[in-house]
């Protein structure tokens, strides 16, 4: 397809993970030793599902979890699992046929317990982490996806919205 030269768009999206400590109610083929339950999601920052640009996310666990590549191919781009611990999951986004775009992949740190980031004070913009007071954590970024060039059909998407 034909690209738009010397044009660039860029897309919002959020990235991040929510959990809950679970108390004695729990999904009924956790394991005992599984303490939080957790989402990880990519989405927009307005909570829109992103489905004009993205195809699927695949979600690389820890290989402490059977089947741990996961992978969401339909919106809402979203994994909800049970566990202990914190860890890295590699987070690859797959956009739409129509984008001509390779994947995209970086790392979400899961978080289960609540923490301060040490260099964020109140307010701060960029990777920023929030967490809540009723024991329920949430790590939140707020990220932008540049399409350079984009085709001519891809960047009719790119502006509808
Ligand atoms: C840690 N380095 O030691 C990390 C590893 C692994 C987390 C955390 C459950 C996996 C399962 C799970 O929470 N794994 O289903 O057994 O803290």
């Amino acid at each position: 397809a034909k690209r738009i030269k010397t044009l660039s768009v860029a897309r919002p999206i959020i990235h991040g993970n929510s959990a809950k400590k679970m108390g004695d109610v729990k999904p009924p083929n956790a394991p005992v030793e599984h303490t939080h339950i957790w989402t990880i999601f990519v989405k927009g920052p307005n909570g829109e599902d992103l489905s004009d640009i993205i195809k699927s996310v695949v979600f690389k666990l820890h290989e402490t979890y059977p089947n741990p590549v996961r992978t969401v191919d339909a919106p809402p781009f979203e994994l909800t699992e049970t566990g202990w611990g914190e860890f890295e999951i590699n987070v690859k986004i797959h956009f739409v046929e129509a984008a001509g775009e390779k994947p995209i992949s970086f790392y979400h740190h899961l978080r289960l317990h609540e923490y301060r980031n040490p260099l964020a004070t109140n307010g701060a913009t960029g990777g920023n982490i929030v967490s809540t007071k009723n024991a329920d954590v949430e790590s939140i970024f707020y990220d932008e996806v540049v399409f350079n060039e984009p085709n001519e059909d891809f960047f009719k998407v790119l502006i509808a919205k």
